[in-house]
């Protein structure tokens, strides 16, 4: 899978999302995540992509030209390595007004095959820039960034982990929260006592039937302290 991000901090991006995990992806070659400049696409002479918004209002907006000169690059750059069967690819615009970004959501773009996002910084895009090129509005959460580009590597990362191959046995792939409808019960590894702490007796009881149903029992009671929103 081929991620494309149009943004002012590429390297924010590139070095965020090349360590663990996604970073072995990468070198594996499961998955491709390209950083591109939206700066390098200004015909400004001073490399400005910002200007005043019309009508007035605080701060600036990127300006329409810098980021439909980048997507266009992209475009070129997709073109050139697909075959015949070229479909248009999604453009994920990533703002606090979009759509809430979910578990399911991550699943759905996992089917594609090039995916690109647009990270806005400043008070936000030129909307002729997004009824351009953007196809998609997602939001990771009721909270506000200073740009887009940790919710679109937030966006990565869930995508890349359901990417066939990305994780291994000891990543454990089955993950159930939020796929299950319940929370994770609560884990211990050795020592069995830690400075009086110990591990719950029934884990150690190698008893299969009980301890399925404590962990079942533990899932429940977590997501209903935390999360009741989830039982419906
Ligand atoms: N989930 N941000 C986008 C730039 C911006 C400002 C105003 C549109 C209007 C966010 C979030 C988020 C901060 C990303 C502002 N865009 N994005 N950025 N929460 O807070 O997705």
């Amino acid at each position: 899978m081929n991620f494309y991000v149009m943004t002012l901090f590429p390297e924010m991006v590139s070095l965020g999302l090349n360590t663990s995990i996604i970073g072995r992806a990468k070198e594996n070659g499961l998955l491709n995540i390209e950083a591109v400049n939206i700066r390098d696409f200004t015909l400004d002479k001073h490399k400005r992509v910002d200007d005043y918004p019309y009508g007035g209002g605080a701060g600036m907006l990127m300006a329409v030209e810098p980021v439909l000169r980048t997507y266009d690059h992209i475009m070129d750059k997709i073109k050139a390595t697909s075959n015949e069967g070229f479909k248009k690819p999604r453009v994920v615009y990533v703002t606090p007004w979009g759509h809430k970004f979910t578990q399911e959501t991550a699943k759905e773009f996992a089917r594609e095959e090039n995916l690109i996002f647009l990270c806005g910084h400043y008070e936000g895009i030129d909307e002729r820039a997004l009824d351009a090129v953007a196809t998609d509005f997602y939001s990771i959460g009721d909270y506000v960034l200073t740009g887009g580009e940790l919710p679109a590597m937030v966006m990565i990362d869930a995508i890349s982990r359901l990417i066939p191959g990305v994780l291994n046995n000891s990543d454990s792939a089955v993950y159930e929260s939020f796929s299950e409808g319940l929370l994770e019960h609560p884990q211990y590894t050795r020592p069995e006592d830690y400075n009086g702490m110990k591990v719950p007796e029934v884990l150690l009881s190698g008893h299969h039937a009980n301890i399925e149903k404590w962990k079942k029992e533990e899932s429940v009671k977590r997501t209903m302290k935390y999360r009741p929103d989830l039982l419906k």
